[in-house]
C-alpha cells in the first residue's frame, strides 16, 4: 500500500493495482493500459450500499416514515437465518438503494469509526428534522449553516441502528439518496485508487483546516448534485479507523450480476482446492532465498528481476508449484523493511529431525526464538520457533515424512467460530482440530482440504482471550488457493460475507494478457485470499519453463 503514493507514472501504477490487489498471474503480466482505458468507458453506477441492522422492522419505519425511503423489497431467509429487505427513494433500477439485512439473533452491531455517514438531499430540511424529532428519532444536529452566513443547510440524524444520516437542503434532485461518507488515511491515494480502478470522477475536492480534515467527491457523472457520491475523508493525524461489522461494502454494477443461491455453497465443497502459495514481501531478497533454501531446506523455484517495475520475485518450496504450497517473495526496490504486524503469526513447516535443522540454523547465525522441545513435560509434540532475515516466524514441527512440508499459516482471529464458519462456507474447508487452551490464554481451530492435518496445508486461525485488535503491518500479503471456477467461488465468498462479513475486493475478472483468472476477498478479520483459475495456474507455470 505504501507504493501507492509513489504511484504517478501511469504504466507502473497499472503493474502496482494489480500487484496489491496481489494476483502471482497479474506481476506476470505485462501491464495493458486498454483495461483501464475500458473501465472509464464502462457503463457503472452506484446499485446498493449493504449495512447489517439490529431490528429490521423498526429500522425500515425509520427509514420509510422519518427519511421518506419507500420500502422496495423485504424477504425472509429463514434457513440461512436472515431477512434482508431494500428501501430507496426509487425503483433499484434507476436508484441507489440501501440494503439491510438483519441476522436471526444479531441485535447490534459495532458501526466502527472508519464509516462515515449517508448523505439524502431534501427540499425542505426543517420539516424533515421536526418530523423526525416528533417520531422520537435522534437529531445529532440541528438544521443549519455551516457557519454563519453559509448557504449549505445541513443537519445530522441517526437510524435506530446508530447509523448517521447527512440531511442536505438541495433542490430536487433525481437522486436524493447522494452520498456515502467513508474515512480514509491517505486522501491522494484513495482519489487516485477510485478513478483509477473503478473509473470515477473526482467532482470536488477541498481542505478544512478550521476542522482539520480534507474531503474528495467521487462518482459517476459531473454534477454532485445529480447523482450518488462517495465522499473519501481526511482526518487531519488520524492514522487508525476501525471498520465495525455494520456497514459491509458497496456493490458495483460487476459484483452484483450474480443471485446468489445456495447451490453455489454445494459447489464449493466439491471443488478442486488446494493452497498454491502465500506472499510475503521483504527486504532482502537474496538472504532471504539463502536462508530459505540454505537454513530451512526449501528450493529456489523461480526469481525473475521487474526492473521496469521495480521489483523482484522469488518462488521458494519444498516441490514443484504445479503439485505443492510455496512461498512468493516479493522485494519492491528500495524497500529493505516492512511491518509484520500483530495479525500474522507464522508459517509451519514440518521435519523429521528438528534438532539438526535448529542447529544447522543456529550455525549459520539464524535467530532461534523458541529451542526444540516439547510443548509441556512429556508432552509428545517435538517443536521450534526460528526466525527468517525479516523478521517472519516460522514453526518446527518434529514430524514423519509428509508429501506437504510447508504445512501451516497461522492467522490470528477475532472471533474464531466466525472464522471457521466462514472458511467452510465460503471457502469449502474442513475443521480438521480444535482446540482451547485455557493456561496459555488461547483457542486453535486448524481448517484445510483433505482430511489429514499432517497431510496437507492447513489455516491455523487462533484466538488470543480478551485480544480485541490485531494490526495487519505490510510484510505479509495473502494466500493463493486454486479453484476450477473463479465466478462460482466468488458468488459463494459474497453471499457467506453477506452473514459473516468480510468482502470481495475484486469481482473475477480475466487478466486480459493471460487470460489468468482470478477474484480477491478479505475474510472477516481483514485477511486476504486471492482464489486463482486452476487451469490457467498451470498453463502459467508452464509458460514460465
Ligand atoms: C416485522 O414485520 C413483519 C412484516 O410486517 C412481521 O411479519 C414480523 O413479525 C415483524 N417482526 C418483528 C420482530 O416484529
Ligand atoms: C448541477 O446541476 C444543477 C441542476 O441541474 C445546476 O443548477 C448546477 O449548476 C449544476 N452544477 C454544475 C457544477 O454543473
Ligand atoms: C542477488 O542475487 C542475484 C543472483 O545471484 C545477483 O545478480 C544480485 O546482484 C544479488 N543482489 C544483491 C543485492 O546482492
Ligand atoms: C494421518 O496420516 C498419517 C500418515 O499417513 C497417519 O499415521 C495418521 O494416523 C493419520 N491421522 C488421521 C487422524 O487420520
Ligand atoms: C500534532 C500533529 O501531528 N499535527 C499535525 C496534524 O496534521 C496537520 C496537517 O497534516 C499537520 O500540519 C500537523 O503538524
Ligand atoms: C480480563 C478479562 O477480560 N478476562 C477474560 C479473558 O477471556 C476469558 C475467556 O474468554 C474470560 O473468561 C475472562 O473473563
Amino acid at each position: 500500500m505504501l507504493e501507492m503514493a509513489k504511484c504517478k507514472q501511469f504504466a507502473y501504477c497499472i503493474v502496482l493495482f494489480l500487484y496489491l490487489i496481489g494476483s502471482s498471474m497479474a506481476a506476470h503480466t505485462t501491464p495493458d493500459d486498454d483495461v483501464l482505458g475500458w473501465v472509464k468507458k464502462d457503463n457503472r453506477r452506484f446499485l446498493h450500499a449493504d449495512i447489517r441492522v439490529g431490528d429490521l422492522n423498526s429500522t425500515i419505519k425509520f427509514y420509510t416514515e422519518s427519511l421518506g425511503m419507500k420500502l422496495l423489497s423485504q424477504k425472509d431467509f429463514p434457513e440461512q437465518k436472515y431477512s434482508k429487505a431494500i428501501v430507496g427513494f426509487g425503483p433499484q433500477d434507476t436508484h441507489f438503494v440501501l440494503e439491510l439485512t438483519y441476522i436471526y439473533g444479531v441485535d447490534k452491531y459495532d458501526i466502527g469509526t472508519g464509516f462515515g455517514h449517508f448523505g439524502i438531499a431534501t427540499q425542505d430540511i426543517y420539516t424533515v428534522v421536526e418530523n423526525i424529532r416528533a417520531k422520537g428519532g435522534v437529531i445529532t444536529r440541528e438544521p443549519g449553516p455551516i457557519a454563519e452566513g453559509g448557504s449549505t443547510i445541513f443537519a445530522f440524524v441517526q437510524d435506530p441502528n446508530g447509523y448517521s444520516f447527512e440531511l442536505l437542503q438541495r433542490p430536487p434532485t433525481p437522486e436524493p439518496l447522494c452520498q456515502i461518507l467513508l474515512n480514509v488515511l491517505d486522501l491522494d491515494r484513495a482519489i487516485e485508487f477510485y478513478e483509477k480502478a473503478l473509473g470515477m470522477n473526482l467532482l470536488q475536492k477541498y481542505d478544512n483546516p478550521q476542522e482539520q480534515f480534507s474531503m474528495a467527491m467521487v462518482g459517476y457523472g459531473s454534477n454532485l448534485t445529480q447523482t450518488t457520491v462517495l465522499e473519501l475523508r481526511y482526518n487531519y493525524n488520524v492514522t487508525e479507523y476501525t471498520k465495525g461489522d455494520g456497514y459491509a461494502q458497496i456493490g458495483s454494477s460487476m459484483a452484483a450480476h450474480t443471485t446468489p443461491d445456495d447451490d453455489v455453497l454445494e459447489w464449493v465443497k466439491k471443488d478442486n482446492r488446494r493452497f498454491l502459495h502465500a506472499d510475503i514481501r521483504v527486504g532482502d531478497l537474496n538472504s532471504t532465498i539463502k536462508f530459505y533454501t540454505e537454513s530451512l531446506g526449501m528450493k529456489l523455484l523461480s526469481q525473475k528481476d521487474f526492473p521496469e517495475q521495480k521489483y523482484s520475485k522469488a518462488i521458494v518450496g519444498f516441490g514443484p508449484q504445479d503439485t505443492h504450497f510455496v512461498l512468493e517473495l516479493t522485494y519492491i526496490y528500495g524497500v529493505d523493511k516492512y511491518d509484520i504486524g500483530t495479525g500474522f503469526g507464522h508459517f509451519g513447516i514440518a521435519t523429521q529431525d528438528i534438532y539438526t535443522v535448529v542447529e544447522n540454523i543456529r550455525a549459520k547465525g539464524g535467530v532461534i526464538t523458541r529451542e526444540p522441545g516439547p510443548i509441556a513435560e512429556g508432552g509428545s509434540t517435538i517443536f521450534a520457533f526460528v526466525q527468517d532475515p525479516n523478521g517472519y516466524s516460522f514453526e518446527l514441527l518434529q514430524r514423519p515424512p509428509t508429501p506437504e512440508p510447508l504445512c501451516q499459516i497461522l492467522l490470528n482471529v477475532l472471533d474464531l467460530d466466525r472464522a471457521i464458519e466462514f472458511y467452510e462456507e465460503a471457502l469449502g474447508m474442513n475443521l480438521l482440530q480444535k482446540y482451547d487452551n485455557p493456561q496459555e490464554q488461547f483457542s486453535m481451530a486448524m481448517v484445510g482440504y483433505g482430511s489429514n492435518l499432517t497431510q496437507t496445508t492447513v489455516l491455523e486461525l487462533r484466538y488470543n482471550y480478551n485480544v480485541t485488535e490485531y494490526t495487519k503491518g505490510d510484510g505479509y500479503a495473502q494466500v493463493a488457493i486454486g479453484t476450477d471456477d473463479v465466478y462460482k467461488s466468488a458468488a459463494a465468498v459474497k453471499l457467506v460475507t453477506k452473514e459473516l462479513g468480510g468482502q470481495i475486493i475484486l469481482p473475477p475478472v480475466s487478466i486480459p494478457t493471460t487470460n489468468a483468472k482470478i477474484t480477491s476477498f478479505v475474510d472477516p478479520d481483514g485477511w486476504k485470499t486471492d482464489l486463482v483459475d486452476n487451469e490457467d495456474y498451470l498453463k502459467q507455470l508452464q509458460k514460465k519453463e
